[in-house]
């Protein structure tokens, strides 16, 4: 399998119960590589842009004011299959149904405040990372 890049993001919830080692030593151990890393604080109007695919659902509202709430670390994975491998170390998007050992099953709240974001597809994952990386900042 290809050596591929996704985006991945530690949300308010992780950040503000100091989470975010925790949550990087899973990816570390899934053999995911950390090429860039950053902690900023969202405006609404970037939380806005950035989940622009989600406008028309009833929780866009909800989930932007969370994604602008706390500072997130946001984050480039590398790794075999990364886009991918990073989703099945996330587990599923309701920690409810994830599986054992997945960070949303370890760390998350609720279906919203879900701890970690990653990118679902090539195309996502190359939008995603240059929404906020330039090339320059991703070192592998
Ligand atoms: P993400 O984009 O954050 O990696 O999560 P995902 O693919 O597993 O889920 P997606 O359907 O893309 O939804 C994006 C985020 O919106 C919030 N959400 N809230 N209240 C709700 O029913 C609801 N559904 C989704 C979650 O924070 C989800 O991760
Ligand atoms: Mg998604």
């Amino acid at each position: 399998m290809a050596i591929e890049r996704t985006l991945s993001i530690i949300k308010p919830d992780a950040t503000k119960r100091n989470l975010t080692g925790k949550i990087n030593a899973k990816f570390e151990e899934a053999g995911l590589r950390i090429v860039a890393q950053k902690r900023i604080h969202l405006s609404m109007a970037q939380a806005g842009q950035f989940y622009a695919e989600h406008k028309e659902r009833g929780f866009y509202g909800e989930l932007c004011e969370f994604m602008a709430s706390e500072p997130v670390v946001v984050q480039v994975l590398e790794g075999e299959g990364a886009i991918l491998k990073n989703r099945e170390v996330m587990g599923a998007t309701n920690p409810a149904n994830a599986a054992d050992g997945t960070i949303r099953k370890e760390f998350a709240l609720s279906v919203g405040e879900n701890s970690v974001h990653g990118s679902d597809s090539p195309e996502s994952a190359a939008r995603e990372i240059s929404f906020f990386f330039s090339g320059l900042e991703i070192v592998g």
